[in-house]
């Protein structure tokens, strides 16, 4: 009866998948393995009304969303408090000992990853959700469940809360960013981007192709359940099949807990994931009881980070890239080092004076810095290591690109190439328009637009939309098959769908960022509106001062970027502006500034919310600046909103007015 050997092969391949990537003893072998799921997925098909979303055939992805769903967490999802040394750990341990008396830590690796909630019932996942803000998250299900490490099913039939991280192995991380390399495509700048931007696809097909991985650490409803520690409930997960770190520890007093720290930090370069630090949890759910929250984290939880890396190597040469705006940039290259994870070779130098100032020349032993996903930099010579054979630095006076004299504006820190035909503007300008954050053309990184410039078939923005009549030669460039050839020139027809804040962002427009582009495209709606107003109309516009709009007179005034608009709406780019649900609240119509790191959410979000409710967010604090929201760590902006008298709110208040209008 084909209904029980079906029950039978989900029982058996789920088994196999728990055996293979969970403990890493699989008992058969692959082709076996394929071909009982192949007997399944015959099976399936022969009897779609036994559909199950968490069969072991649906692994590979197929659910195709067209958006995510909201989930409001039965119980907020916390952030952590950071300390940053052994003194800070120490102090969080003496705070907790004097209010609870002795305690026992359980530590555990920080995953960089994405936090993840999973609920269960009878026994069968159900549904997955993010942080989101801490209270609202998305259910991105159809992503996690091709995570193959994942149990579809348990032995444990009450309802089931589950949270823990979700990752990119570097492995995973090294192989997708060589794909998106070899397609021409913007690389990942870490495993975490790469898993966020993994889970957040509409399409499994795409998750499931990603190597994402999990590793669970936190049953909210532990105590209920008749645990009496943590330890407990994470041996609860590993006996029912989740994938649950090897490298958690119990400590007995926070100095055996930091000589872990230093053991995992000694095993981070050979760990298989990336980890920005460790988590340090009182053990007792009693004491975590006793000890509580505070708005937003945990008081009986603490994550030291590790320390921002830095590293000595030999400054080997510098040269100079052309931006598309002409501005110089001096870059170093470096002997290759370890740092922060990655083999870094290149550091940025900022511009001439830092060069100067830091004296820094060439063949120096220099000091690199690397925190976070940030661009190394050098961040200092070591002049006692001189052997003499140091040169300074003479910065070109010509563009070696077009070889035009470079001009240095008086108050600028920057040298300029101002020949708009210079190649590499013309690639970079192109590159620009193409950018994600812009018209989002995919398959058109710079490494392909410079090919494409070369082969004479790619020389304006224009000549975008003119590259389906080049498809024979653009077969021809190397790693362009017919397929990455159609995927490119449909990418260019999507983005004939943009709205006018992308295309105004794309267009490259001095001093007119991605904020500045939404501004001027919610007010003005269309593109003929904007290009035909006057300078006061420019001028009354929220946080577009009087020299940006100048710069938009000006850019607007000039036949050939006229020309080109005229061009581009001729192929059919969209010249108008999505219409924006602005709810209305304390921050419509306010001008609102971010600072510190938030917990609830991105830099990005916490902007996209705002915006939603009408705000416009600033990057810089001034008299004009009606709201600063700060997270942790937050530096100069705060206090400059201090001394101006401008109004500071937390990001907890600003959680509570976000949610009274959530909706
Ligand atoms: N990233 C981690 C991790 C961990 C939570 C649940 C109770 C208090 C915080 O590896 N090992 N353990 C916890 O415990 N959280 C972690 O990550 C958190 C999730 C959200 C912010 C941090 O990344």
């Amino acid at each position: 009866m084909s209904e029980q050997r079906i029950a039978e092969l989900r029982k058996r391949l789920n088994q196999y998948n728990y055996e293979y990537h969970v403990l890493d003893h699989p008992t058969i072998s692959d082709a076996e393995y394929d071909q009982l799921l192949r007997e399944l997925i015959v099976l399936e098909q022969q009897h779609p009304e036994l559909f199950d979303p968490n069969s072991p055939t649906q692994r590979v992805g197929g659910q195709v969303l067209d958006e995510f769903t909201k989930i409001t967490h039965k119980r907020p999802m916390l952030s952590l408090g950071d300390v940053f040394s052994r003194e800070e750990l120490m102090e969080f341990g003496q705070r907790v000992e004097k209010e609870v008396g002795p305690v026992e830590y359980c530590v555990e690796c920080k995953i960089d990853g994405l936090a993840m909630s999973l609920t269960y019932q009878n026994g069968r996942f159900q549904f997955a959700a993010t942080r989101g803000d801490g209270v609202v998250g998305e259910d991105v299900s159809h992503n996690v469940r091709t995570i193959r490490s994942l149990p579809m099913e348990i032995d444990f039939l009450q309802e089931l809360e589950v949270r823990g991280e979700v990752y990119m192995p570097k492995a995973s991380f090294a192989a997708l960013n060589e794909k998106r390399r070899e397609k021409g495509e913007e690389e990942f700048a870490n495993p975490r981007n790469a898993a966020a931007g993994s889970i957040r696809q509409l399409d499994s097909r795409i998750a499931a192709s990603r190597g994402l991985d999990a590793l669970w650490y936190h049953v909210p409803q532990g105590l209920q359940l008749g645990h009496r520690q943590h330890w407990q409930s994470l041996q609860f997960l590993q006996q029912l099949g989740f994938r649950v770190n090897p490298l958690n520890r119990l400590c007995s007093s926070m100095t055996e807990v930091w000589q872990w720290i230093e053991e995992l930090a000694r095993m981070r370069p050979q760990l298989p994931y990336e980890i920005d630090g460790v988590v340090i949890k009182v053990n007792d759910y009693l004491q975590q009881q006793q000890l509580g929250f505070t708005a937003r984290t945990p008081r009986w939880a603490i994550a030291y980070k590790f320390p921002a890396e830095q590293a000595v190597t030999r400054l080997e040469n510098i040269f100079v890239t052309v931006g598309r705006t002409g501005k110089i940039t001096p870059n170093a290259q470096l002997t290759p080092v370890r740092l922060a994870g990655t083999r870094v070779a290149f550091a940025q130098l900022h511009d001439e004076d830092m060069i100067r100032e830091k004296d820094i020349r060439i063949g120096d032993q220099v000091i690199v810095h690397k925190a976070g996903d940030i661009i190394p930099e050098v961040v200092a010579s070591l002049p006692q290591q001189r052997d003499g054979s140091q040169v300074p630095y003479e910065f070109p006076k010509t563009c070696p690109v077009c070889g035009m004299p470079l001009v240095r504006y008086p108050d600028e820190a920057h040298h300029y190439c101002i020949n708009a035909d210079c190649p590499a503007r013309v690639v970079e300008s192109i590159a620009h328009f193409c950018s994600r954050d812009a018209m989002n053309i995919d398959g058109l990184g710079v490494k392909r637009v410079e090919l494409l410039h070369q082969l004479g078939i790619l020389n304006s923005v224009e000549q975008i939309y003119e590259l389906k009549h080049h498809a024979q030669r653009i077969i021809e460039v190397p790693k362009m098959g017919q397929k990455s050839v159609d995927n490119l020139l449909a990418a260019i027809e999507n983005s004939k769908q943009n709205s006018l804040e992308k295309l105004l962002y794309g267009l490259g427009i001095r001093q007119i960022g991605e904020k500045a582009a939404k501004i001027l495209a919610q007010h003005f709606m269309t593109m003929d509106n904007l290009m035909n107003a006057s300078l006061q109309q420019l001028q009354q516009i929220r946080d577009i001062g009087e020299i940006t709009a100048q710069i938009l007179l000006d850019f607007f005034q000039d036949e050939a970027n006229r020309h080109l608009i005229q061009a581009l709406a001729d192929h059919g780019v969209r010249m108008s502006c999505d219409q924006q649900t602005v709810r209305s609240s304390l921050f419509t119509g306010k001008t609102v500034v971010l600072t510190g790191t938030l917990a609830a959410m991105s830099r990005s979000q916490a902007q996209a919310l705002l915006e939603q409710l009408g705000a416009t967010v600033s990057g810089s604090v001034s008299g004009k600046t009606d709201y600063v929201i700060f997270g942790d760590n937050a530096g100069s902006k705060l206090s400059k909103a201090q001394s101006l008298g401008v109004t500071t709110m937390s990001e907890e208040a600003f959680l509570q007015e976000v949610n009274r209008h959530a909706g």
